[in-house]
């Protein structure tokens, strides 16, 4: 697989369109999101270890929007257990094209279903591992809790769901600090102002965060009794809950 530098907002766009997960991203993300998520490497590595410790045999495991495959690479790498498959849904047709070059890169006895379905339509059952890196914050907002509620139903007893997102705060003194901290991130992983300012307009109203607070209330309200923030760097944090 070739990975691409992501030039996309590097030019002046006359308007900017809102930020799709179409055939040019698809084509620079894993560059994009490495150069954008502090620590993405070692999230995605942690992954594989938090499902190596707590999926259960004859069980699925569910990577939700699982763009190239990242995050399933990962956790089939580590998994050791008996009679598990990893079913992975992304709604870009782009993204489960280049997923599923990835994924036939590696070989494993752990098999990979690739669906492209919008994750608010799919099944989920039997699952004793459920991924949502980075996603929840792309659905609207008021179907978020129907989602979490399918994955708590989904789940067998003791099956956990791994959450990560971009965080908002309420407090605005730290809201801004953590913003600048992430900035600076990019920065220094060579994104211009214009590309900062440009990717930011396209992602309004396209990815709408939250507070870790709300995170982890409506995990509760779900049925999540366990569920707490196990990775947080600047803005980005990743949550555990367990059924
Ligand atoms: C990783 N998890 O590398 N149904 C299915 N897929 C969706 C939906 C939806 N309703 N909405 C968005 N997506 C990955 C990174 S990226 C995060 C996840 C980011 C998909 C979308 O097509 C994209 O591939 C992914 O969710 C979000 O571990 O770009 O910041």
């Amino acid at each position: 697989m070739t990975h691409s530098q992501d030039k996309i907002y590097a030019r002046p766009h006359s308007t900017i369109d809102k930020f799709k997960f179409d055939n040019n991203v698809a084509g620079v993300f894993d560059d994009m999101i490495r150069r954008s998520i502090p620590n993405y490497e070692q999230i995605i590595a942690s992954i594989g270890d938090i499902a190596a410790q707590t999926v259960q045999k004859n069980t699925n495991v569910y990577d939700l929007g699982c763009s190239l495959g990242t995050a399933t690479i990962s956790m089939r790498r580590k998994i050791s257990t008996d009679n598990v498959k990893i079913i992975a849904v992304d709604n870009s047709e782009s993204m489960i094209k280049r997923c599923s070059e990835h994924i036939s890169a590696y070989r494993s006895d752990i098999p990979v279903e690739l669906v492209c379905a919008d994750i608010n339509n799919i099944n989920i059952e039997n699952a004793s591992v459920v991924v949502l890196n980075f996603t929840l914050q792309f659905l609207e907002p008021a179907a978020r809790k129907q989602l979490i509620t399918k994955i708590y139903n989904g789940l067998v007893g003791g099956g956990v769901l791994i959450l990560s997102e971009k965080l908002q705060f309420s407090n605005t003194k730290i809201q801004h600090l953590l913003d600048e901290l992430h900035l600076d991130f990019k920065r220094a992983n060579g994104y211009s102002e214009l590309e900062i300012s440009q990717k930011r307009s396209a992602l309004e109203d396209v990815m709408r965060t939250e507070t870790a607070e709300s995170h982890i209330s409506r995990l509760n309200e779900c049925g999540f009794q366990q569920a707490s923030i196990w990775f947080q760097c600047f803005n980005f944090a990743s949550m555990v809950a367990i059924k």
